[in-house]
């Protein structure tokens, strides 16, 4: 009786080892794609029109990733903020307001190290698709 009792014990302790590593797995991959992400988004109205135009993101450690500004007011964003460890690390703007990036400035230890200006022609980076997003919300 002890003995089956044992063996009992023992495939309840190897179950309940492997629902533990399962566990372990599953939790540290959700764990890893979710540091690597933004995960979540404060919007805020900073002017109390009534449209939001700032979105802070935060990583999962609730750490500043990205500031989103809308300087003119039209509902779109035009001033993206990137940080890493919470320091401002470069700053793009879009200052004609047609939804292109044409100037990004790059920091470091919280100065400015270089600035980029995008003509027209080099305008490599679209906002359209960040603005679909916002609208969807
Ligand atoms: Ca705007
Ligand atoms: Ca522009």
């Amino acid at each position: 009786m002890a003995r089956t009792g044992n063996i009992l014990k023992q495939a309840f302790n190897i179950r309940f080892y492997l629902s533990f590593f399962v566990f372990i797995v599953i939790g540290g991959f959700f764990l890893s794609t979710a540091f690597a992400k933004e995960i979540k988004q404060v919007g805020k109205d900073t002017d109390g029109d009534g449209k939001i135009d700032r979105i802070a993101f935060f990583d999962a450690k609730d750490k500043i990733a990205r500031l989103e500004n809308d300087s003119n007011n039209d509902g779109l964003m035009d001033r993206f903020q990137y940080y890493k460890d919470e320091i401002l690390i470069r700053l793009e703007r879009d200052t004609d307001f047609d939804q292109q990036i044409d100037c990004i400035d790059y920091f470091k230890d919280e100065k400015r190290l270089r600035q980029k200006k995008l003509t027209s022609q080099k305008k490599t980076k679209s906002l359209k698709e960040k603005s679909q997003k916002l609208k969807k919300r």
